[in-house]
């Protein structure tokens, strides 16, 4: 049967939005007045979607649709609205695994449309802008490494079951498409010159060249992108950056998961650091004095060491009370070698993760400095001296993770290596 034309996907407007939620919102979630007062704006100040605010007299909600293409690239680079899919059904495990507290509430979701409708997010602001303004948040790293923890241990082999485990894989092994993004923005293009590539020209042209020259920061790139490809440990937001974070006071909420799948743990908490240093070397930009700016740069890093901190502590506590998955099992562990045992496998397992995440933070550093889709924490400091400069120093901190990952026991001593790069 032929599908009714009102069914067929379009993009919404602020006209046409109204009426088609009056039809589809769940009874219990009601907006308050008539729809054709309801106050609708367009937001999405995203790279792919459209992001309406819709409000009525009693209450106001979000809604999010997926276009067929990249909204920041254009309607030339195609992108099938698949990924609403994968966003609402990662919302959902999210707050199965990680807690409805740290992710928005999901209204309704249509296949057909791409769309999602989801709680507004009140008064919370998106984590980057805050950290540009140089707020601080004291439940961040607390909130944060609670997400990671939760939601990369029940979705691994150590708190799922194998054949739950295999289903996910099987379910979002097809986000091939963004999965793809992810693995020319982030593992290929900053490491050759590639048209899409956007640097601060011609202040970097030079540094550029030389990553690009970069024989041993490179090999460790493509095996990282190797391992991302293949890897599929746990369930990943896919895209955890300071933009994918909305904060208020104590409130912390992850938004975005489309770019989800199964990938390895270290892409997530990567990502997530790696932004935290993008935010700490871009300070001069915003700060210019010196004891101010140092204060916050401070703040940043002590942000990422609790943030590791609290996701070890928590995802070692899971695997203490949680364990139920074919990995590590029990009856080898609990039961045969004993305690002494799990922690000296536990210690190897967080060592590893160590390594992988510092070089993930490094590859989410120069991609964000040398490729397509650059962060406002440096894009908007308009001096691009200044931004350049800071720029380098992020740069420089980037090839040490990559390449020295091994070395550091602790993110205390990669602090330490931070604020040496800072000077330099
Ligand atoms: C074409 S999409 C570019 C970037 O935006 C998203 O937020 C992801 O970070 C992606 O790599
Ligand atoms: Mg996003």
């Amino acid at each position: 049967m032929q599908k009714a034309a009102q069914d067929k996907y379009l993009p919404k407007t602020n006209e046409t939005l109204p009426h088609y939620i009056s039809e589809k919102l769940p009874a219990h979630i009601q907006l308050g007045g008539e729809p054709s007062n309801w106050s609708v704006k367009e937001v999405g100040d995203g790279n792919l979607n459209l992001v309406f605010i819709v409000a009525g007299t009693e209450k106001t909600i979000v809604v999010k649709q997926a276009l067929p293409y990249v909204r920041a690239a254009g309607e030339s680079w195609k992108l099938s609205t698949k990924r609403a899919f994968f966003e609402y059904n990662i919302l959902a495990l999210e707050a199965r695994f990680a807690g409805q507290d740290l992710v928005p509430e999901v209204y309704f979701y249509d296949e057909e449309q791409a769309l999602c409708a989801m709680e507004y997010l009140s008064p919370h602001i998106i984590l980057r802008k805050e950290l540009m303004a140089g707020k601080q948040f004291p439940n961040l790293a607390e909130d944060i490494g609670r997400f990671l923890a939760r939601s990369l241990f029940f979705t691994s082999d150590l708190g799922m079951n194998a054949e739950e485990k295999k289903a996910l894989v099987s379910k979002f092994v097809v986000n091939d498409e963004l999965c793809k993004i992810t693995e020319d923005l982030i593992f290929t293009e900053p490491y050759y010159d590639a048209e899409l590539n956007d640097w601060t020209s011609p202040q970097l042209d030079e540094d550029v060249k030389k990553v690009w020259q970069d024989e041993e920061m490179i090999q460790v790139a493509m095996r990282y992108k190797y391992k991302f490809m293949t890897e599929a440990q746990a369930l990943l937001h896919g895209d955890l950056h300071s933009g994918s974070i909305m904060v208020a006071d104590s409130d912390t909420k992850v938004i975005d998961p489309e770019f989800g799948f199964m990938g390895p743990m270290a892409f997530d908490i990567g990502n997530y650091i790696g932004n935290l240093f993008l935010a700490y070397f871009s300070r001069p930009g915003w700060q210019s004095e010196e004891e101010e700016c140092s204060l916050s740069q401070n703040w940043l890093l002590e942000q990422v060491s609790k943030t590791w901190q609290v996701f070890v502590a928590q995802f070692t506590q899971l695997w203490a009370d949680k364990a139920q998955g074919e990995a590590y099992p029990v009856a080898i562990y609990q039961q045969g070698l004993g305690q002494a045992a799990l922690t000296r496998a536990q210690q190897s397992f967080f060592e590893t993760l160590l390594e992988d995440t510092l070089v993930n933070a490094g590859l989410e550093i120069n991609r964000r400095i040398i490729g397509f889709a650059g962060v406002a924490d440096f894009k908007e400091i308009a001096d691009a001296d200044l931004r350049a400069e800071c720029e380098r120093s992020a740069l420089k901190l980037a090839r040490e993770l990559i390449v020295n990952a091994r070395q550091y026991e602790d993110l205390q001593s990669v602090a330490r290596y931070v604020q040496h790069c800072n000077k330099s």
